[in-house]
């Protein structure tokens, strides 16, 4: 190895900290550029190496774009609310922010090393009640505009540790710590109306720049669908039974009616011989995820009410069965079943020997006016479940009093700060360990000063996340979240890049807040993301996930100790296609670090002049690198930097100019290195303070193109030639050349010409 990549990244890091060069300028001339990554939850297991695919990627057009005359603004800070911290304090009484500094301490050092370009001076913590104040805040200001209310819930319950679980606690139905099997059980939750934005987070898909994979998960995620309600009379009572369709054309198919087991009018709808039955089949679902349930390669169970019910359009009496492919949440919780239409009821009719019958279908408009039914709009989307029986999370501020109801905790009161507790253990009831603290639940109503308790759930960890990017903006302001000029100066942001699998919570959740605060003037912008790209996963070099306990992690660490940061960093543009999931090789590691000392070799090739062949190269290199970079391509651009490389040392010589050039293109990938010597070429400052190159389109065409010479359709030989060679002088050189004249045996008909291409005479 040439170059000592320790000295080296050590040198240039206390260089650009010292020099502040990565600080963004609230009032600067220039124009903005906001390039945003998802921050981290810093883990106990300190970075792991698919954190720097996505920030090596924006770190290096947060670069570029510095190069072309932005003003960029680049942060970073920690989303550090959450359960692993908190189940670490459970276990060794550790308060979880003392851990969860610990960790933040060793991401920061570990980025550093990476030398990554953030403005440090920005960083942020969502844990830090300077943050959380405004997180507080914002719940206050959806609370004011009804949009938070409190709902009975089912929440995932082991009751042999006594906790609420959160779903992500929840392993195929188990308890992910002492493997109880998990039971519902309802629960009073804050919950935050998103159902009320779906639609415009549908339309508004289209003001965006967003990857087509991702608007299409957003979509089907809100999953809005159009429909019809049609009543049913249950025979021998008033009641009916209001089933979702989104086939009313097929109403005359219809054989049999299913509800979902929580369905509110089971018990009037169980014959009395049918309810052993009917409590043993629900019993037996409750035990089942939505997932499990929807599964459609899994027989289909249920059980008969032993009631009818009355088609509308045709008078059929038809039975009502009680299955769990029928969702209590979704629609009416009630569905028509056309087993000649529809592939789950085909199955269900099959399985419980129900009729399949085959009728005509009607038009949309005509269904519904045979059944008196009306159109409606289905989502998917549920309200946002905004509460946690959790300790370590933003308390939710708000104090309930006997005579006033909810009041919100006055915005001079804000921050709520979390208590300090002894044990941060969920109580016997599942309540928030909150709840067991008096000085903290017993308080005075801000309204009417009578005795008063507060809330004691905390919010859950999406809530930071949902407004960070604001704070970035102005992360010291103590008087607001942040100053309606800076805000307006920075929003949109111009580039967003994060994992697929926050497509649809956090992505959606973070649009969705940001709009709520645009509808109250306090955002400039109704969506926050101008641009959203998505990195693929890295994987283990074998193919499968990186997993602690299969021990084929790559530690960011080890591999910057031993081949540098610039190596980790280069390796991470080229290890290919930038949004597909990509295996880790140590082999590609040691290849980029070969190709970084040919780079620190250059200086000794410098001479007055190179070849044309040289010039053009790196002419063609600047167009390569800088539409690669436009387009997420870094694989490809270090590819184009490494040929050029070749090419060099092929030729044997480079000017001094030629290589400061190249060095521009190449720094922002690899920082030190291209530091390092453009500082042995005797050039002063950093690479960073130059403009971004240009090429100069002159110089990139090529000298000759080759030409294929047909005769009807057959080639019959080639010709090189100067590009854009003018028609005529092209075609007498192709009838000149014997073996195209010897097939010239009639005269030429037609001749058609495909420009630097193709010659084809028609005889
Ligand atoms: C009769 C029918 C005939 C249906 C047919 C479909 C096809 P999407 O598009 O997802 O909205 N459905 C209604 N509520 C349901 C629930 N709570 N759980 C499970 N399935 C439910 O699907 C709407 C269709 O899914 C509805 O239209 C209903 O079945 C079923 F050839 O009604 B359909
Ligand atoms: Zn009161």
């Amino acid at each position: 190895m040439s170059y000592n990549h320790q000295t080296t990244d050590a040198k240039w890091q206390a260089a650009w900290e010292k020099a502040q060069i990565f600080r963004a300028e609230d009032d600067s001339p220039k124009d903005k550029y906001y390039v945003l990554v998802e921050f981290p939850y810093p883990s106990g297991a300190g970075l792991h190496v698919g954190h720097p695919r996505s920030y090596t990627a924006l770190d290096i057009v947060a670069r570029q774009q510095r190069m072309l005359g932005k003003n960029v603004l680049f942060p970073m800070g920690w989303d550090a609310f959450g359960l692993p911290a908190e189940n670490y304090a459970i276990k060794t009484g550790i308060h979880p922010s003392v851990v969860t500094k610990t960790n933040i301490d060793t991401f920061r050092r570990q980025l550093k090393a990476i030398g990554f370009s953030f403005d440090w001076s920005r960083e942020i913590n969502t844990t830090d009640p300077a943050f959380y104040k405004w997180t507080q805040w914002m719940f206050i200001r959806f609370f004011k505009a009804g949009l938070a209310y409190k709902s009975t819930m089912a929440i995932n319950w082991c009751p042999k540790d006594k906790i609420g679980l959160a779903n992500e606690e929840v392993i195929g139905g188990k308890c992910e710590r002492c493997g109880t099997a998990v039971e519902k059980r309802d629960k009073e939750q804050w919950m935050i109306a998103i159902t009320k934005y779906a639609d415009r987070l549908i339309d508004d898909l289209d003001t965006v720049d967003y990857l087509p994979k991702i608007k299409k998960q957003q979509i089907d995620w809100i999953g809005r669908s159009e429909g019809a309600e049609i009543d049913f009379a249950i025979d021998g009572t008033d009641d009916k039974l209001t089933v979702f369709t989104t086939r009313p054309d097929t109403i005359f198919g219809v054989t049999y009616l299913v509800i979902a087991p929580e369905h509110p009018l089971i018990s009037k709808l169980t014959l009395p011989e049918h309810r052993l039955a009917v409590d043993e089949y629900i019993a037996q679902t409750s035990k089942k995820t939505d997932m499990e349930r929807g599964d459609e390669t899994k027989p289909k169970t249920g059980a008969f009410t032993g009631s009818f019910v009355t088609n509308p359009a045709n008078g059929d009496q038809v039975p009502v069965w009680i299955a769990d492919y029928v969702l209590g949440h979704y629609g009416t919780g009630a569905v028509m079943a056309v087993p000649q239409h529809d592939e789950r009821d085909l199955a269900f009719a099959q399985t419980f020997n129900l009729p399949i019958i085959d009728r005509p279908l009607l038009s949309f408009d005509d269904a519904l006016a045979k059944t008196a039914g009306k159109k409606t709009i289905q989502y998917k989307l549920r309200d946002w479940v905004f509460s946690r029986q959790r300790y370590w999370g933003e308390p939710i501020p708000l104090i309930n009093c006997a005579h006033c109801g909810w009041v919100p905790v006055p915005d001079e009161q804000l921050p709520v700060l979390l208590p300090d507790v002894a044990n941060y253990q969920p109580t016997d009831n599942g309540e928030s360990p909150l709840a067991s603290i008096d000085s903290f639940v017993n308080t005075k109503c801000p309204t009417c000063g009578g005795a008063a308790k507060r809330e004691t759930d905390t919010m859950p960890n999406w809530a930071g996340s949902s407004w960070y990017f604001l704070r970035y903006i102005d992360p010291n302001n103590d008087q607001a979240f942040a100053d309606p000029e800076k805000l307006k100066h920075w929003m949109p942001i111009d580039l967003y890049n994060g994992g697929m699998e926050h497509t649809t919570l956090h992505l959606l959740y973070s649009r969705f807040w940001n709009k709520f605060l645009f509808d109250q003037g306090l955002v400039p912008t109704s969506e926050p993301y101008a641009r959203r790209h998505s990195h693929g996963l890295i994987m283990a070099d074998d193919g499968t996930k990186m997993s602690k306990s299969v021990g084929n992690v790559v530690n960011p660490d080890d591999i910057v100790q031993e081949f540098g940061a610039d190596t980790f960093r280069v390796y991470q543009a080229f290890m290919g296609p930038f949004e597909e999931p990509v295996p880790w090789s140590t082999n590609g590691v040691i290849g980029v670090r070969r190709f970084l000392d040919r780079v620190t070799k250059l200086p000794s090739m410098i001479s007055a002049d190179e070849s044309a062949d040289v010039t053009k190269a790196l002419h063609k290199t600047i167009k390569k690198v800088s539409e690669d970079i436009t387009n997420f391509r870094f694989n490809t651009a270090v590819a184009a930097m490494m040929t050029f490389i070749n090419t060099v040392y092929e030729q044997g010589s480079i000017t001094k100019q030629s290589l400061t050039t190249f060095l521009a293109l190449l720094t922002p990938f690899a920082p030190h290195v291209g530091n390092e010597v453009s500082e042995a070429l005797g050039n002063t400052g950093f690479v960073e303070a130059g403009n971004w190159p240009a090429f100069d389109p002159t110089l990139i065409v090529d000298s000759e193109v080759t030409i294929a010479i047909q005769v009807n359709g057959k080639l019959r030989s080639s010709l090189t030639v100067a590009p854009d060679l003018d028609e005529a002088s092209l075609i007498s050189l192709a009838t000149a050349d014997p073996n195209v004249a010897k097939f010239l045996t009639s005269p030429i008909k037609k001749t058609i010409v495909v420009a630097n291409k193709i010659v084809n005479f028609v005889i």
